[in-house]
């Protein structure tokens, strides 16, 4: 039903004329009245679509509100989000996605949810997704690696995003270590990794991806005013997010395959390119104590190295990082 549907939207892409019924129903080996079904399913989800006698069917425009056929319509990606599951509302998209992952759904799927009930950021933070202003996304990924280099996939994830956010002439997207995405200092998007492994393998990892889109100033929970923002706010434009999805699965796919190909380079390369605070000084703290230190930049690993006062350096895979008096705390 679900691959009837994609391929359907694909052959309605791929002609740039009318496509008739005879053609659709023999193409995709279901009879007429299965195609004129899914043209109506197609309708509810906000196609407009043209049928004109005797020379067939049209896409005449997408819908606004986004949906699994929306989302797959024109993707052109060759693994990422073959399998899309869109949903109004969820509690999370991390959890559906762990589950989709325990039944054995592929590498690539796509969980994304117009409002999230219960939003979770690291270390069992909320993660605050309002209805429709925002991209709520988990990707499931099942990377042939030892559990070691599942943080190098946090950064990855980062630097798409920064990507995605710098090719719009409006905004300057900076990463902050590790999972942070900042514009104009104040936090935009926040990525969190959860992986399933054992000793030596990694099985499977979520990678959830929250960007706060359509957001204006009165949308974001006063106590987040002092530090988070939305693309809107800072862009002054509304965000289409349909299509910014699609740039991130894209981008995400091609920047994927290349980290798989040829290793971590270009991914720190890129990092560092959007690194905030790099060469500045900084409070670190981690679960056993705070210091000052400056930022050097990341490690082959994706670990963050800095330097204290008395010159020392260190490698960190898991800290806080905080500057100024009032400043910005994760
Ligand atoms: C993160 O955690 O930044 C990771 C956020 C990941 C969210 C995605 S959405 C799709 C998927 N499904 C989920 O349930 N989660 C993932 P952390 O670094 O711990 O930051 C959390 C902190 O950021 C909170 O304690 C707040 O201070 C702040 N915060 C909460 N909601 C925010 C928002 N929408 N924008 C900016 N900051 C926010």
């Amino acid at each position: 039903m679900e691959s009837t549907r994609k391929q359907l939207i694909e052959l309605l892409e791929k002609e740039e004329g009318h496509i008739s019924g005879q053609q659709l129903s023999q193409s995709l080996n279901i009879s007429r009245t299965a195609v004129w079904k899914h043209m109506n399913e197609l309708k509810k989800d906000g196609y407009e679509i043209e049928a004109v006698q005797r020379k067939g069917y049209k896409i005449v425009s997408s819908p606004d509100k986004i949906s699994t056929n929306t989302l797959q319509w024109g993707l052109d990606t060759e693994w990422i989000g073959q399998h899309i599951y869109h949903y109004d509302q969820v509690e999370s998209t991390q959890e559906i996605v762990h589950q989709m992952a325990k039944q054995g759904k592929p590498h690539g799927t796509v969980v994304i949810a117009d409002e999230q009930v219960k939003g979770k950021g690291r270390m069992a933070r909320n993660w605050n997704s309002p209805k429709g202003k925002g991209i709520w996304m988990s990707i499931l990924l099942r990377p042939n690696l030892p559990p070691f280099q599942a943080p190098q996939l946090t950064l990855l994830a980062a630097t798409v995003l920064a990507k995605m956010m710098d090719a719009h002439k409006n905004i300057c997207p900076q990463i902050k270590w590790p999972n942070d995405l900042l514009v104009n200092h104040k936090k935009v998007s926040g990525i969190l990794t959860e992986m399933q492994a054992e000793q030596d393998q990694i099985q499977y990892v979520v990678l959830g991806l929250g960007i706060n889109v359509n957001q204006d100033l009165n949308d974001i929970p006063q106590d987040l005013h002092h530090k988070a923002s939305s693309l809107k706010i800072e862009s002054d434009e509304e965000w289409d997010i349909h299509e910014t999805v699609q740039n991130i699965l894209r981008l995400f796919e091609t920047t994927y395959d290349h980290y798989i190909e040829e290793g971590f380079e270009e991914v720190k390369h890129q990092w560092e390119h959007y690194g905030y605070r790099i060469g500045e000084e900084v409070t670190i703290s981690t679960m056993k104590r705070t210091w000052k230190a400056t930022l050097i930049g990341i490690e082959p690993d994706g670990a963050l190295r800095a330097r204290d006062s008395e010159g020392d350096e260190e490698k960190l895979y898991s800290a806080e990082i905080h500057w100024g008096e009032g400043g910005y705390h994760a």
